[in-house]
């Protein structure tokens, strides 16, 4: 047999295999890596920069450059387009020798921690080692073998380095293969010596043919099914926790009907929000630290618990303290075996609308008793009236971040999408948001990195340009990364960010003073010259003039009636706008009514903090592990 072939370098057989691949679910088919975000140096400038330039004069191989403006933003900017697009489709990143590459590895956990798909392409020194060390190359005396780039490993799903063209073909397929599995997707490197990228090589024709990646639906194994049902069945008290699962597999509407048939109340997760209506009947609100207390109650009386494509983080269960039934037993439908066997659980491993739908056929008859169903609906109306309350608590001389949030929530279309990812924001927006569309609530929220919103917020609207994106942003967060407003500018991609101006960290000040820290070190302050400490005069720092630097147009508001007009013109404008705004940190939150383990220093001279050990040790009683 005559193997055709054609002449190519590693990085132009890359681009050409990448713009070829498709994913495909429920028979519907999608460019899986429709576009590269990149920044150039030595290593990919003329491997994988040449290549996307040849693609894009030849017309042959689309796949289309962004330029991002710091690295690990641009991992931020993928993880929010994939996101917004279900994982069906990931960005590949390409980035320069040495700190190019590591600026990624915070993006990379990120990813693989949301089990969000993301194509690294970080560049790597001479595989022939021919001029070693290079600019930028570790030197690791033990061993020449060693590079930066192995840091990738533990924050990747695969890791590959290609050390010759040879290896690059099964190091693709083996890339699309985790990108494309849901229970394994992540972040996958591929880590490219800057030799070899530019390095020719006679490829098999058959490498560059269009190839579908099927995302798979696996249904639940008929036994493990049974034996999940057999307990639902048992259940007198159930509570379904949701999370971004339910979501990335287009649950919600077999999760509405499993709860509208049972009857068993909803709690949603960060990732899960918006998987059930917010007004639906069973609705129940955010669960655990940071979750309503009415999902919080009935958590604690539950004695079968149902997660659906949740993994259970310290904030879903706060700290194991939330699920307090002493018999309680949960159910597990997720696709990943490693999230369904948690908390001893009945695993039911199968994708979470394939296992809701055989549920529901499976529970037909079944139907949680009336005290329960009133219950859920009476914590659930009370909670409404505090949300109400906190959306518009006339809060004086600044607004409270609670009124931003509600205004921000009563102005948006069910449609639009609001990112964000750490500080106080994502505890109050878990607590109070009120989401009907499952696409509308992004909040980043497993690795709560600073940083990822209005990088992740440029991603999402890339993903879905028919919708309006709304940023929120800390002055925290915005100081560490707010320069991909210039990417947004460049691209004409319109965002609306508003900066929540506390000047410094409401969240881990209040923390802080919670753990008998007293808030040390979380305000934005000069240094105090009477004290020794960072709790002088507020700085003269304008980040709205910063942002107005950047390319933005800026509107300042000062009232929350200001602010609702800001937004309207926002809207109304095709412009990437920043609209600042002045809160109170210390306005008055509702509680939660869960705890969350920080532990506390166990022996200290303060007397705050021997205090906080007290309550910590109080506390820490309610903590069990779930056998
Ligand atoms: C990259 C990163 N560094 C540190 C933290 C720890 N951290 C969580 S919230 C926070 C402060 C956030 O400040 P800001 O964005 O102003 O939000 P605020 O707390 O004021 O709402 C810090 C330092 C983090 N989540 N991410
Ligand atoms: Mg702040």
């Amino acid at each position: 047999m005559i193997v055709r072939t054609a002449r190519y370098t590693v990085a132009q057989a890359l681009v050409r295999f990448l713009a070829s691949q498709y994913s495909e679910r429920d028979g519907v088919r999608q460019r899986l890596v429709p576009g590269c975000f990149g920044i150039f140096g030595h290593g990919n400038v003329a491997g994988v920069a040449q290549a996307l330039l040849q693609a894009h004069d030849t017309g042959e191989a689309d796949l289309r450059y962004y330029m991002a403006r710091n690295e690990q933003a641009m991992v931020h900017a993928s993880v929010g387009f994939a996101r917004m697009r279900n994982r069906l489709q990931a960005f590949a990143c390409t980035a320069s020798i040495g700190p190019g590459s590591t600026n990624m590895v915070t993006g990379a956990a990120l990813a693989t921690i949301n089990r969000i798909p993301v194509l690294l392409l970080p560049s790597d020194f001479f595989a022939t080692r021919a001029a070693n060390p290079v600019l930028q190359e570790l030197e690791d005396p033990r061993s020449y073998d060693v590079s930066v780039n192995d840091s990738f490993k533990p924050v990747s799903k695969f890791w590959d380095r290609i050390n010759r063209p040879e290896q690059l073909p099964p190091a693709l397929l083996a890339a699309m293969r985790v990108l494309t599995d849901p229970a394994e997707t992540g972040a996958v490197t591929l880590a490219l010596p800057q030799d070899v990228q530019a390095e020719a090589h006679d490829w098999p024709q058959e490498l560059f043919r269009e190839r579908v990646w099927y995302v798979p639906r696996p249904v639940p194994e008929p036994a493990a099914l049974a034996r999940a049902v057999q307990v639902l069945r048992t259940a007198r008290k159930p509570l379904i926790v949701a999370g971004g699962g339910v979501i990335y597999s287009e649950a919600s509407d077999a999760l509405r009907r499993f709860a509208e048939a049972t009857g068993i109340p909803v709690a949603d997760t960060q990732a899960g929000k918006g998987a059930l209506a917010w007004d639906h009947p069973c609705a129940v609100g955010g669960i655990g630290a940071t979750g309503t207390p009415a999902a919080n109650a009935l958590a604690r009386e539950a004695d079968v618990v149902l997660g659906v494509g949740t993994r259970y983080s310290d904030f879903t269960t706060a700290s194991r303290t939330v699920f307090a039934d002493p018999g309680v037993r949960f159910v597990n439908l997720n696709v990943a075996g490693f999230d369904a066997g948690k908390h001893a659980g009945v695993p039911l491993v199968a994708d979470a609308r394939a296992g809701l739908d055989a549920l529901t056929r499976e529970m037909n008859g079944y139907r949680v008793s009336e005290s329960h169903t009133s219950r859920a609906r009476d914590l659930a109306g009370r909670w409404r009236q505090v949300t109400d309350r906190a959306y518009h608590l006339g809060h004086q001389p600044l607004p409270a971040q609670t009124e931003v949030l509600g205004a921000l929530n009563e102005f948006m279309g069910e449609r639009d999408v609001v990112v964000q990812a750490a500080g106080s924001m994502p505890g109050n927006l878990q607590m109070l948001w009120r989401a009907r569309d499952p696409k509308q609530y992004h909040v980043e929220y497993g690795y709560s990195c600073m940083g990822y919103e209005i990088a992740g917020g440029l991603g999402a609207k890339l993903a879905a340009s028919d919708r309006e994106v709304f940023v929120l942003v800390g002055d925290g967060s915005y100081l560490m990364m707010a320069q991909e407003i210039v990417t947004a500018v460049a691209e004409r991609i319109k965002l609306t960010i508003v900066l929540v101006d506390n000047r410094g960290f409401a969240s881990i000040g209040s923390l802080s003073q919670a753990l008998g820290s007293q808030r040390f070190g979380t305000g934005y302050r000069y240094r105090n010259p009477d004290t020794g400490l960072l709790d002088g005069d507020v700085l003269p720092v304008d980040l709205a003039a910063n942002a107005a630097s950047l390319g933005a147009n800026v509107l300042r508001a000062r009232t929350i009636a200001e602010f609702g007009a800001a937004l309207e013109r926002a809207t109304s404008s095709d412009q990437t706008t920043v609209v600042c705004i002045e809160t109170d940190p210390l306005a008055p939150v509702p509680s939660s009514e869960a705890w969350w383990d920080v532990p506390v220093a166990e022996v200290s001279s303060l007397a705050s903090t021997q205090k906080a050990r007290e309550a910590y040790e109080e506390a820490k009683r309610g903590q069990r592990p779930y056998l």
